[in-house]
């Protein structure tokens, strides 16, 4: 019997950050007997008078949102960072270590409309979030005390979002966090040995084998990572070798700005849900440096598995052991690339 990727027990590397999924395709083939029903999405009104985010409203913190018409951006009011925090560090025997840190957090609201999510704005409203974005790298980026600028959505209660107006973070701090540490290292190597960048050649290996790409366009590449951990994990990455959101072009942004609606829309359309997920941006730190190793992708990781209500749980072996899962990278992303672009709440009037 010879060893194939779709039938038998294996490990997948990932270039990124150097870990390990176990894939185990053939569990694909036991029975499921849990649920699979579809989830009761409540019709939003356009302006909810008890929301936080839309215009007009008051905020917990006291302060007034402005009748904004595209979109808005604020400091976080209960923000995990701060500048004021004061400078430290704590040492006990070698092994107890800490030091303190300070950052900026912001909340950035995609649209005055609380009815609508990404898919449903049109590509001119999300090219102006993109605009957004690039304004807070830019200007959170120039501050000399914040070398990394994390910009990212969580999307959906089940992920832990406390509110359906269309909205993301920017976490932007002294210190690159662990996981853009990691893959700026792994990046680091790679353009170190070879002088060119880790994800333009993973790209070409894709774009060659063509077996897990989703969607693509002129500029962008949306696909399912050959080392996905999470069901329908997608990185949407730019065929340009870039740092960062602030080296597009206007043809870019554009194009950026329609494969993030026509993913989301195929991701909505899979189970015919609002569907939920963690998703960044990850780009070069803001430290001053060229890092010419980085290239610009987004990272998506949806929890849902098999239907609306049915999710993946990273629980036992996984928490002790490796991340798991049973259906291919390759399987799933076949599933993504045959929905169609039609969002299915507007399917009645296509038809
Ligand atoms: P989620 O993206 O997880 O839903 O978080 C929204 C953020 O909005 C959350 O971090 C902030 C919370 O601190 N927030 C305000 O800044 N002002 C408010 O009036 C309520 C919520
Ligand atoms: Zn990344």
């Amino acid at each position: 019997m010879e060893f194939n990727l779709s039938e038998h027990p294996h490990r997948r590397y990932n270039p990124l950050n150097g870990e390990y999924v176990l894939v185990s395709p053939h569990r694909t083939k036991r029975p499921w007997q849990g649920q699979v029903e579809k989830s009761e999405e409540a019709k939003r009104p356009e302006y909810d008078p008890d929301c936080y985010l839309c215009p007009g409203n008051e905020r917990a913190g006291g302060e007034r949102n402005p009748n904004y018409e595209n979109t808005f951006v604020f400091t976080n009011d209960f923000a995990a960072l701060t500048l004021e925090s004061p400078a430290g560090s704590y040492e006990v025997g070698g092994l107890l270590h800490a030091r303190s840190e300070v950052g900026i957090c912001r909340v950035v609201c995609f649209s005055p409309r609380h009815d609508l999510t990404l898919p449903e704005l049109t590509v001119d409203d999300i090219e102006k979030v993109i605009e957004l974005w690039q304004n807070e790298y830019r200007t959170l980026g120039e501050s000399p005390q914040i070398n990394y600028v994390q910009i990212f959505e969580n999307k959906g209660k089940m992920m832990g979002c406390s509110n359906p107006h269309p909205h993301g973070q920017i976490w932007a701090q002294n210190t690159v966090p662990n996981a853009p540490a990691t893959e700026g290292k792994y990046q680091g190597d790679h353009y170190q040995r070879f002088q060119r960048s880790l994800l333009a050649d993973y790209l070409s290996i894709e774009l060659e084998q063509q077996e897990r790409i989703v969607l693509e366009n002129d500029h962008f590449v949306a696909l399912v990572p050959f080392w996905a951990v999470w069901p329908y994990e997608i990185m949407i990455i730019s065929k340009r070798h870039i740092q960062s959101i602030l080296q597009f072009t206007d043809e870019e942004k554009t194009a950026y700005a329609k494969i993030l609606q026509q993913l989301t829309t195929r991701y909505d359309n899979l189970f015919e849900t609002s569907f939920p997920y963690s998703a960044g941006i990850h780009q070069a730190p803001t430290d001053g440096m060229d890092h010419l190793e980085w290239h610009f992708h987004h990272h998506f990781y949806p929890p849902l598995l098999r239907s609306a209500t049915v999710k993946k749980f990273m629980v036992g072996y996984e928490m002790l052991g490796d991340p798991q899962r049973d259906i291919t990278p390759e399987m799933a992303a076949e599933q993504l690339r045959k929905l169609p672009d039609v969002h299915y709440k507007n399917k009645a009037i296509e038809v």
